[in-house]
């Protein structure tokens, strides 16, 4: 780690005749405005200055840069351009040398990549990560990145914006050697050093052609990404402009690509998809920060307790033993326990199937896990998760048990779906100790946890809710106390507007489709039948006494559940999987069904077209999500946002439901409401909180910092 400089965002240094500037600009050193000023005004100053020899750059601090700076997106450009400091760079009479740590990413690597020879430390990530913000390496890297690694590898970086390794930069020829060491200063002054003892010159990457020799081969990659990205990459807009872009590299001269590299930068950072990817970043950050975790440290977790070994009890026991953390598990009876115990060893031998575990790490991790068949076992766990039976009086009794048996200040959270938290903590003596921590299915592969703060929650149990989160790697998300808290509540209510509509006339692959053109990987039909109907059959019988009688009620699903067709697990659900097929087809019986349920519901049915069905389903998410953010259920709109991106799949080019409709217009979004208010008006009620935003001209958005 190299030292922080102790002025300015680029620190200058004389260490005998080579200049060393230092980037200086925390958190991560993003290329702001003044680290670009001071950059070529530095690398300019060592050209008039005889005394120096060659120049080395570094970065202060974990990184040496992690990028452009996100946060000038849409604001006026300042100069220096980005771009304009790579090639002065790149144009130096005198040798530049990078010396890597930490990130160097987008544009921090396009940096290194004008640099005329870099060096790399262990630990070190290299990428192009512009395609995860809608964006396309913009300061050379389409042009200079093939020119060094080839157009395969360029273009697998830059398509999928994964970081690559020092050792693995150094296999693609992005780096020219590794350094063993800790320190980026001492290894960059070292590796200088030694090219002005060889004489070395400077060794532009414009001029570099081994890579892009065999042009064949370089087309034929070129080719074969445009192919998958077709296939693939569902109406993104940037990973199409990558591929031009590279096509550029291999068929213009040098400063012809940049300029058209240049033309598509423009384009992607114009468009709303970059909007909503910046959008996404930022709001995945600002939710990990709730008001707790300023206000208050975490406790201890060296220690987690599971009580249920279930689907979910066992897939959060998988997420905290990959997170390193040991696990005792509770079961009512040793038939249960085993049962436990083996779906957790089942979740690790199948990886060991796919190639992505071997034997020493399920080994590993087994080795931390335990099983135990009293409640005793938890009494020295940091933080005991229960994840039993959907039911209040279970919860209940499953709580006092905690209550008994958990050390003083030990975590207790509940991972209901949707019960009433303040009524679980009552149960013990130390309701301020209670949260609720509600993960997704599959809970060791999804990344959302809502954490559910209580009337009585602690701000340091909300905290270590928050801790635990960071540790399993998951996006967490703050949320208060109602009925399926944020996400399972919103999704109530547009599941509601699809059923509604399958009703009117829509069938469940048109649905479904729409969902899919919007971004969604899948429809909620395909959703519900890889989840399994009888979850959701289950659920609707519970509370069907409850349920507001004025809401119509479709009952097409529990026709599909009577019959015993759960979906894929069952060969049929809302599609047919024949032979263990994992994509559905769609079922002319199903299709029947429906008809008769409309016949029997005295509905005529209309036809609704891919713009309607899409409409009708969004507005319904949007205006419950107001509702929730009035409520204060979640802090704010991008709350919501997260919830949405990491819980059901909301397609992140459009930034997460409460952005998409500030894209959209939110009077827009309450015309459609009102239009669709006449047919089914105990449904379609304006959210309040909308209706002051629309007629006020503002946006959700004015609410994300509040
Ligand atoms: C680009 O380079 C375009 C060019 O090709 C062309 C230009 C012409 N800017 O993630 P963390 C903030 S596009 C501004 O929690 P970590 C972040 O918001 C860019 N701010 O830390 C957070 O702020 P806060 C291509 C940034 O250690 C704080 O830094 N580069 C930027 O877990 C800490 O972040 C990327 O896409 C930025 N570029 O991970 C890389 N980056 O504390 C994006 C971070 O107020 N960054 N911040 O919440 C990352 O992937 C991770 O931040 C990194 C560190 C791996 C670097």
């Amino acid at each position: 780690m190299a030292e922080r400089a102790p002025h300015g965002a680029v620190a200058s240094q004389r260490h005998d005749g080579i200049l060393v500037l230092t980037i200086d600009n925390p958190p991560v050193n993003a290329l702001s405005a003044d680290v670009r000023r001071g950059l070529a005004d530095a690398i300019q100053a060592a050209q008039d200055d005889a005394s120096v020899q060659a120049v080395l750059l570094v970065g202060a601090g974990r990184n040496f840069i992690a990028g452009a700076d996100i946060r000038e997106f849409g604001k006026p450009p300042q100069p220096p351009a980005l771009p304009d400091v790579c090639n002065a760079i790149e144009a130096s009479a005198k040798p530049v040398v990078a010396a890597l740590h930490g990130a160097a990413l987008g544009g921090g690597l396009e940096i290194a990549l004008a640099a005329h020879y870099r060096i790399a430390l262990p630990g070190a990530r290299l990428g192009l990560p512009e395609v995860n913000l809608g964006l396309l390496p913009g300061a050379g890297g389409t042009q200079r990145a093939p020119r060094l690694a080839g157009a395969a590898a360029a273009l697998d970086l830059m398509l999928s914006g994964r970081h690559a390794s020092a050792e693995e930069a150094l296999s693609l020829g992005l780096v020219d050697r590794l350094d063993s060491g800790a320190d980026a200063l001492a290894a960059g002054l070292a590796y200088a050093r030694e090219l002005l003892a060889q004489g070395a010159a400077p060794r532009r990457t414009r001029d570099a052609t081994a890579a892009l020799a065999d042009r064949a081969a370089a087309q034929a990659a070129i080719d074969a990404a445009r192919a998958q990205v077709e296939a693939r990459a569902r109406g993104l807009f940037s990973p199409a402009k990558i591929i031009d872009a590279v096509q550029a590299a291999l068929d213009q001269p040098f400063d012809a690509g940049l300029r058209t590299e240049r033309a598509l930068f423009l384009q992607c950072l114009d468009s709303p998809q970059r909007a909503g990817l910046v959008h996404a970043f930022f709001a995945e950050r600002e939710t990990a920060k709730a008001p707790e975790t300023r206000a208050a440290q975490p406790r201890p977790l060296e220690r987690l307790g599971v009580v249920g070994g279930g689907t979910m009890g066992a897939g959060i026991a998988v997420a905290m033993l990959d997170a390193g953390l040991p696990v005792v598990m509770v079961e009512q009876d040793d038939a249960a326990l085993a049962r436990g115990r083996a779906r957790v060893e089942q979740v690790y031998d199948l990886l060991i199937k796919k190639g992505r575990l071997d034997a020493a790490g399920k080994a590993e991790r087994m080795a931390r896990y335990r099983g135990a068949t009293s409640y005793d076992a938890l009494a020295d766990a940091d933080l005991i998760v229960e994840a039993v039976f959907e039911d209040m009086d279970v919860k209940t009794a499953v709580f006092a048990a905690l209550d008994r048996v958990a050390k003083p200040g030990a975590v207790l959270a509940s991972n209901t779906s949707y019960l009433d938290i303040d009524r679980i903590a009552a149960a013990t003596r130390r309701p301020a100790d209670v949260l609720g921590l509600h993960f997704f299915s599959p809970a060791n592969i999804m990344k959302l946890l809502e954490v559910v703060v209580g009337g009585r929650s602690a701000p340091d149990t909300v905290a270590t809710g928050f801790e635990l989160a960071r540790r399993l790697r998951k996006v967490p998300v703050r949320a208060g106390v109602c009925d399926g808290f944020i996400a399972n509540r919103i999704l109530a209510v547009h599941r509601q507007a699809a059923e509604l509509m399958m009703e009117d006339g829509a069938s469940p692959y048109q649905i479904d489709d729409a969902v899919r053109a919007f971004g969604y990987p899948m429809g909620p039909y395909q959703m519900t039948d890889l989840a399994g109907g009888d979850i959701g059959w289950a659920t609707r019988k519970r509370r069907a006494a409850t349920r507001d009688p004025q809401l119509r009620y479709v009952q097409i699903a529990d026709r599909l559940c009577e019959r015993g067709w759960f979906g894929q697990k069952t060969g049929r659900g809302f599609y047919l999987y024949p032979d263990g097929a994992r994509t559905g087809t769609p079922d002319p019986e199903v299709l029947a069904i429906i008809d008769a349920e409309r016949q029997r519901a005295g509905i005529t049915p209309r036809a609704f077209d891919q713009e309607e069905i899409q409409r009708r389903y969004l507005a319904a998410m949007i205006n419950e999500a107001a509702n929730v953010v009035r409520e204060g259920i979640a802090l704010r709109p991008l709350d919501v946002d997260v919830a949405f991106l990491y819980g059901y799949g909301f397609p992140r080019h459009r930034g997460g439901p409460m952005h998409y409709a500030d894209q959209v217009g939110l009077p827009r979004i309450l015309a459609d409401i009102r239009e669709f208010a006449p047919q089914d008006p105990h449904f379609w009620k304006p959210a309040p909180l909308l209706v002051e935003l629309a007629e006020s001209g503002r946006t959700f958005a004015s609410l994300n910092h509040a």
